[in-house]
């Protein structure tokens, strides 16, 4: 069957579910070469497979506020595929989670986690649960109650959730109780553990981390470096967090970070405490950033608005789909942007990668930059089998040396006649071929 024709069947079973679309088709288009280059493919319905879930569990959370009031919210797990490991994929905690949104997620985990070379397949899940305002005690009773369903379909070599947006270390620690008081076992079953009950060094860091791993193979390309660049971050959370002490670290000055609020401009650099600064704004669980600005003179709070418009060389989203579009990548160009690299899951629009592609910039995708957080995640995963645990150098080496093999993984598929690397291609072809050559050689299942 042609992928113009998978396309448009997926469209049709699965009407309004724009995000899921979006995230097959680019897919889709990027190995569209490769798929008819091998029959083979096509023979065993590789396509027609791949773009549809193995399966969905879907379940009511019923918890009770602190004032006593009964809310009920929805959730999700949607196992992708697993051919060449256990479903393995985050948890996102965030009033605008639906199916569609669970399914690009869980879609690009599949060739996210085949390109960091460890074995695990690709799954996600989550609720509508809006962690913003709620007390440490309401945000324990949901994740109980989430927990109390998703139990019976994960364990540690069948399917092993993490933490997304919504989702960190306080969240994993209820959820992990409550796993382990129903399973009766202490096992590897999530990861972003605490480090006194089976975490790893470097889980919390690695997603921004391994971003900045990525953008400097990138720079390196053009015999340059992230030293003395301007950077605009999107974001405050978790990985926003890690992409700015990295970047700082190699010379780089984070002028911008964001949340729904707005977007917060330092022109002096966001570092140091500022960066430790981030950690605060997220645990007040008020989903702003404006006090940034009361807090540290010369910077300015930029209501409604995001950082894109700031003139930088360098600019990371690092907070979710889709938040940055056309208009964007338009001023960012004008603006002289050389790199783009999302750190975020699709946080660039169709329209901006197009954008950036045609004008030959540096430009890469969420399932290459962001992959080194599901990778350290696997890290995890290999010391708890051991039951032993690596120092920060050995993690931080392994995680770097992955992110040099996504990044020439990469330049090896999708290099361009003219020299440029198509880095969304060479991503797509990389992840594809490990996954489909493994789904080849289990059969039909
Ligand atoms: O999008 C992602 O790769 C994650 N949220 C991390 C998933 C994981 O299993 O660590």
């Amino acid at each position: 069957m042609k992928v113009k024709t998978i396309l448009a069947d997926l469209e049709k079973k699965h009407p309004g579910e724009v995000e899921y679309h979006q995230a097959v088709r680019e897919v889709l288009e990027s190995i569209e070469e490769v798929y008819n280059e091998n029959p083979k493919f096509a023979k065993a319905g590789i396509l027609q497979r791949i773009v549809e879930p193995d399966r969905i569990l879907s379940f009511k959370i019923p918890w009770m506020d602190d004032q006593g009031n009964v809310q009920v919210n929805l959730g999700y797990r949607v196992q992708f595929n697993n051919a060449i490991g256990p479903y393995k994929g985050g948890l996102r905690f965030h009033p605008t989670v639906n199916l569609s949104i669970l399914k690009f997620l869980g879609f690009e985990q599949i060739f996210k986690n085949s390109l960091t070379t460890l074995p695990m397949g690709g799954g996600k899940g989550g609720s509508d649960f809006d962690p913003k305002g709620k007390s440490d005690n309401e945000v324990m009773r949901f994740c109980q109650s989430f927990m109390l369903e998703l139990w019976k379909l994960i364990g540690p070599e069948t399917d092993v959730p993490a933490g997304d947006i919504g989702v960190g270390g306080r969240e994993i620690g209820y959820l992990y109780g409550m796993y382990k008081k129903l399973a009766h076992e202490h096992t590897g079953v999530l990861t972003g553990k605490g480090l006194n009950w089976g975490g790893s060094l470097i889980r919390p860091e690695a997603t921004g981390f391994g971003g900045i791993y990525f953008a400097k193979e990138m720079l390196a390309t053009k015999k340059d470096t992230i030293k003395g660049k301007k950077i605009a971050i999107s974001g405050f959370g978790n990985v926003a967090w890690g992409a700015a002490l990295k970047a700082t670290e190699l010379g780089g000055i984070v002028v911008t970070i964001s949340g729904p609020d707005g977007y917060i401009y330092d022109p002096a650099g966001i570092r140091g405490e500022k960066i430790d600064y981030m950690l605060k704004l997220r645990s007040s669980n008020q989903d702003i950033v404006e006090p940034y600005a009361k807090e540290f003179k010369g910077s300015t709070f930029v209501s409604g608005r995001r950082p894109w418009e700031v003139k930088v060389e360098i600019a990371l989203p690092c907070a979710t789909q889709n938040e940055l579009n056309g208009d964007d990548a338009r001023k960012l160009i004008e603006n002289g942007v050389m790199l783009v690299a999302e750190i975020s899951n699709m946080g660039c629009t169709p329209e901006a990668v197009e954008a950036f592609n045609k004008h030959r910039l540096l430009f890469a995708p969420g399932k290459a930059v962001n992959a080194g957080g599901v990778a350290t995640s696997g890290l995890e995963m290999s010391q708890n089998s051991m039951k032993l645990n690596w120092n920060i150098e050995e993690v931080d080496e392994r995680l770097h040396s992955i992110m040099v093999n996504i990044h020439n993984a990469c330049v090896k598929h999708g290099t361009c006649a003219d020299g440029y690397v198509d880095y969304v291609k060479g991503a797509n072809i990389a992840g594809f071929l490990k996954v489909a050559n493994a789904m080849l050689d289990q059969g039909l299942v």
